[in-house]
């Protein structure tokens, strides 16, 4: 079995990450508009409120807000047949729990959703990318409140409604298993996903499970939401999963290795299968940990599955066991694996480990697979020629796509498209940088914001055009 005919080759892209115009259209405060640049190489600071002279790149973003067009008939010249994009809840409910949404909002998302059809581009949404109403983290204390389940659905009706018969494809929230009380988290995480920094959590490990369950929850209730109003919708997840290797043969490394993929996997286990796995919560009660699935909860998972799974997958990690139960965090930044190199961020680079993720997660639940994010984030240099010759990039992605076939091909997972993050360079998630580049196309623009916002093609442009028209045959 090749590709699919209609396999959709296309790019992912977030709102917070590329709209800018932070102030325009009614938008409301959202978490990422407290985010600054880090100093090169320190983490990103995060404020309570905005702050004088501060940098924050997503008030600016790659100004996608008045780009689009121009955005979007770059990535149709490339022959794209998909893009991931999301909506920004402060953009249609500014402080979140308004009885009305804001038109201006809803009107900008139906125009892009419109702009990609004219060209035969399938736009894929995601609901929750990082985006949330800041005044819902200060009034309600963010997902720990289940209150917030109520007004996330509410924004989803509404978005459900308004693009009703122009979009296909549903992403309820990307990449919510990064929060989870076994892992050590950085500040950065937990505030992506929730607004909140570990660091000042007083309850740390319940607060992080209740969120977690919440925000499952909240997946279940809105792919049954999605599906009332529009039947032919297909709602997914998107998860950010990395293989968990362990660093020898040692059983006891091996078992730890497992237990720490179980931190990427039970939210989809609970998705999947229509049940908040058990042994999750029996793990949560050793630790004194609490949470209560009522009946209803129950009924909410079973009725709320989802129809795929969206893979965003970057690099894999090593783990042992470190003496606890718990053993070491393996996310990024852990072990080293002597066999890999890695990006100048540390993100290891493993073509394989995709093959082994497709194959490991399509052989748990035998639903369709979309890959909704990989690429390599690396600096690119501009040449006095205004050229960018990004043949690391295109390495990367070959190797990675020459494993994805193998996937498909030989190992017969149902996977239904590859989405490169992100097809044009905008402003990185964890670093806040832009100098940290993803794009087959340039934006002329530095990590202080300064630059003429042009765009600029790179080699890969081509080469990934290419990679489209011959339906992957030609890499
Ligand atoms: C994923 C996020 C994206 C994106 C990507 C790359 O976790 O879903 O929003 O940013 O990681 O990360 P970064 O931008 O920090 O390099």
């Amino acid at each position: 079995m090749r590709f699919k005919d209609n396999f959709l080759w296309g790019g992912s892209i977030a709102a917070h990450q590329c709209e800018g115009a932070y102030e325009e259209g009614q938008k409301g405060l959202g978490i990422m508009d407290l985010v600054t640049v880090g100093a090169y190489g320190k983490p990103r600071e995060i404020h309570k409120q905005l702050s004088g002279s501060a940098h924050y790149p997503s008030h600016h973003g790659i100004d996608f807000y008045h780009r689009y067009k121009e955005d979007i008939a770059l990535l149709a010249e490339m022959g794209f047949k998909a893009l991931r994009l999301s909506i920004d809840w402060s953009r249609i409910y500014p402080k979140g729990e308004e009885n009305l949404p804001n038109q201006e909002g809803i009107l900008f998302y139906q125009k892009v959703v419109d702009e990609l059809k004219r060209y035969g581009i399938e736009p894929i949404v995601t609901l929750y990318h990082f985006e949330m109403p800041v005044h819902l983290v200060s009034k309600y204390g963010s997902w720990a409140n289940r209150k917030v389940i109520d007004y996330y659905l509410t924004f989803c009706r509404t978005m459900f409604e308004a693009l009703k018969g122009n979009v296909r494809y549903w992403v309820t929230f990307n990449e919510m298993n990064h929060i989870d009380p076994q892992t050590e988290a950085s500040d950065i995480f937990t505030y992506m996903i929730a607004g909140l920094k570990y660091s000042e959590l007083e309850n740390k490990k319940q607060t992080l499970a209740t969120i977690g369950y919440n925000m499952t929850l909240a997946s279940c209730l809105a792919v049954k939401l999605g599906h009332a109003i529009d039947p032919q919708t297909q709602i997914g997840c998107v998860f950010g999963i990395e293989p968990v290797y362990p660093i020898d043969c040692n059983p006891i490394n091996v078992m730890n290795a497992f237990k720490q993929m179980d931190r990427d996997f039970y939210q989809i286990d609970a998705m999947c299968n229509g049940q908040f796995p058990s042994y999750k919560i029996q793990e949560y009660k050793s630790q004194g940990i609490k949470i209560a699935v009522s009946e209803e909860d129950r009924q909410a998972f079973r009725d709320g599955t989802i129809d795929f799974i969206g893979m965003n997958y970057y690099a894999s990690s090593v783990a042992e066991y470190e003496g606890s139960e718990e053993g070491k965090s393996a996310l990024f930044g852990g072990l080293q694996n002597p066999y890999l190199e890695a990006s100048k961020w540390g993100w290891t680079i493993d073509p394989v480990g995709l093959r082994y993720l497709l194959n490991y997660t399509y052989r748990k639940y035998g639903i369709p697979i979309i890959v909704t994010e990989n690429g390599l984030g690396a600096v690119d240099q501009l040449t006095e020629n205004r050229k960018i010759h990004d043949e690391y990039r295109m390495d990367y992605l070959k190797k990675h796509i020459a494993q994805l076939k193998k996937a498909v091909e030989m190992d017969q997972v149902d996977c239904f498209g590859y989405l490169t993050w992100a097809p044009i360079d905008l402003v990185s998630a964890t670093t806040g940088q832009m100098s940290k580049r993803y794009g087959f196309i340039y934006v002329d623009l530095n990590d202080h914001g300064e630059g003429s916002m042009d765009r600029i093609k790179k080699d890969s442009f081509e080469w990934f055009k290419r990679v489209i028209e011959t339906n992957g045959e030609n890499l």
